[in-house]
Parts: structure tokens; sequence; C-alpha cells
């Protein structure tokens, strides 16, 4: 039987993705009524991995949030009109920007000046002067979870694949380099045969870990840049960049037989066993929009399963 899949394993593989990524520039919003401090904490923090937008007047906060969409937030405490204080508090009772990680800078250390800082909601603060190391490495640990807990937050916990959304988004990106390089896109639906009798049979609990596995499967046979999620339920995705028809059915053909011979357990120790049906499209023949590969892809898992289950239609 094989080894049930923890969730650790979920997390450090999630771990190990961000770390191994190449991450788009993080941005970072200063705002301060000095603008000696904007370039003083601009030129602290700008670098390859994190771009600086400096805001010298608090009032025009909210748009400048809603045009720059920061990651990070390093609030000046005393500043004319609303404090630092205020704007946080702001920030914390506005939906879009709750969880918008906030920096408070205050020249004052005094205790209620900082319990001050996290009773508005922010999540850290920083006494001026600053130190530059000091403000890089609280600077980076707040962005390095921010973007670890993105990622988390894209992925489904029970199979560690992409959730519709971000797979949608990552079919779209690949569909724009195959028509740039002029290649093929296979789009590929699964979807687990009987699986309502796995459950009523075997257990809700055999039936996750069926689901578990096919993740695994998923994640680990393929290649990087080949995007896989979980369409839902026990209804999995995979979009192929490069390959056509028949190497795509050759590709899923592969993991449909790993599949089959595994054996799983039921919940009072019985063994069974499990296919999938498939459904693929290409985009040279059948469209080079998301909406037509969904449909053609759709159509032909459906004719798998009226031509009798555990067989791919391309
Ligand atoms: P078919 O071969 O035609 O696909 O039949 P099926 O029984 O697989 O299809 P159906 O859509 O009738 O049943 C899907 C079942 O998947 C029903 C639902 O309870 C179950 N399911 C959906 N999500 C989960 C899950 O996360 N865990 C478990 N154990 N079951 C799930
Ligand atoms: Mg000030
Ligand atoms: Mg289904
Ligand atoms: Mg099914």
């Amino acid at each position: 039987l094989p080894r049930p899949f923890t969730a650790q394993d979920f997390s450090a593989a999630a771990e190990r993705m961000v770390a191994a990524r190449r991450p788009e520039r993080a941005r970072v919003m200063v705002v301060d009524d000095d603008p000696d401090a904007i370039t003083a904490l601009s030129q602290a923090l700008a670098s390859d991995q994190v771009e600086v937008v400096g805001l010298n007047d608090a009032h025009g906060l909210m748009e400048a949030l809603a045009q720059h969409r920061p990651d990070l937030l390093l609030l000046d405490v005393q500043m004319p009109g609303p404090s630092g204080f205020d704007l946080c508090r702001i920030l914390r009772s506005t939906p879009e920007w709750q969880e918008l990680p906030v920096l408070l800078i205050t020249a004052h250390l005094g205790l209620e000046f900082r319990l001050a800082a996290f009773q508005a909601g922010a999540d850290d603060y920083l006494s001026k002067p600053v130190l530059r190391e000091e403000l890089r490495a609280r600077v980076q640990a707040r962005l390095d979870r921010t973007r670890l807990s993105r990622e988390r937050a894209e992925r489904d916990a029970l199979t560690g694949l992409h959730l519709r959304r971000p797979f949608l988004d990552g079919l779209r990106s690949r569909l724009a380099e195959s028509k740039r390089q002029g290649r093929p896109l296979a789009l590929c639906f699964m979807d687990v045969d009987h699986f309502k009798k796995v459950n009523d049979r075997y257990g809700h609990l055999a039936g996750d870990r069926v689901l578990m596995w096919m993740g695994r499967l998923l994640g680990a046979r393929f290649r990087r840049e080949d995007v896989r999620g979980r369409w839902g339920g026990e209804e999995f995705v995979v979009g192929l960049l490069g390959e056509d028809a028949g190497s795509a059915s050759e590709i899923l053909a592969r993991t449909a037989a790993e599949l089959s011979a595994m054996t799983f357990e039921g919940d009072t120790g019985e063994p069974f066993h499990v296919t999938f049906s498939a459904g693929i499209a290409v985009s040279t023949k059948d469209g080079d929009t998301v909406e037509a590969l969904l449909r053609a892809a759709d159509a032909r898992l459906l004719r798998a399963k009226e031509n009798g289950r555990n067989r791919i239609e391309a």
C-alpha cells in the first residue's frame, strides 16, 4: 500500500517551490511627510527583488494603494493630518487592505507607542533612526511570508494541486506562449471512474486517499512547465505545452497505467483499484482560446465515459 501523503509533504513542497521560483519584484510603499525620509528608505530597500514607491501626502493613500497595489506598506507615525496609527486603523477596517502587511515607523521608543502600533493593527514597528540592515531584514521577512501564504492559498489542501482559478491563469499564459512559439497546447480533462461507488463501498477516507494519489501522480510525473490542477471533486486538469493529441494521449496513458496498478485499501482493509477517463483537446485543431479547449476536452471526456470508461479520447 502506498504511504499516505501527509500535510507536511504538501507544505514542504510548497516551501521548496516558493524558494525555487524566481519571484517577480515585490512592491513596497513608503508613506512619510518628510521627502528625505522617503529617499533614505527607498535607497535602503530598493533592489532587484524590491521596488519602492514613495508617497509624501497621506491624504492620497487610498488612491495610491489602488494604483500601485503594494505588497507591503511602511507608514510614518507622525504626519500632518491623519497619523500612521489612524491610517493603519482605517486599512484594517477596509476589506481590500485588511491583510496588507504594515510596518509603522516612529521616532518614539516608549512602550505606549509600541503598544499603540499593534493596537492599530500594524504587523511590526521600527524606530527612527532606522537601521538599514534591520529595515531590510524585517521587510524581507514579511514579504517572504506573504508570498508563501499566497502560494498556498492557490493550492488545494488535499492534492497540493492548483485550484481552478490559478490553474486557468497558468493555462492562459501557456496558451499565449504556445501561440508565440507556434507550438500546440494540449488540455486534458480527467475524471475518476465510479468515484461515488468508491466512497460508498470503501469509505470517504479511502476516497480521499485516491484523490491524494492522483494529486501526487500529477505533481510528480509531469514537467515543471506543465500546468496541473484539481478542477473540482474527482476531476483533474493538465495543460501540456508542445504536445499534440497523440503525444498527450501517450503521456496520459502512462499516468492511467500507474494509477490503475496501485492497490488502495478501504476503511475495513479491503483492497481495491481505480481508473480514470480523460478527454484531450489541442489548440491547433480545437481552437486557441481557453474556452474552446475546455469545451472540446469536456465533450471528449463525456464520450470516454459513454464508451465504457477507463479510456482516453483525443
Ligand atoms: P463517473 O464514472 O461517471 O465519473 O461516476 P462518478 O461516481 O465518479 O461521478 P459522480 O460525479 O456521480 O460522483 C463524484 C463523487 O465524488 C461524488 C462526491 O461525493 C465525490 N467527491 C467529490 N469531492 C470529494 C472529496 O474531496 N473526497 C471524497 N472522498 N469524495 C469526493
Ligand atoms: Mg513624520
Ligand atoms: Mg465527475
Ligand atoms: Mg467520476
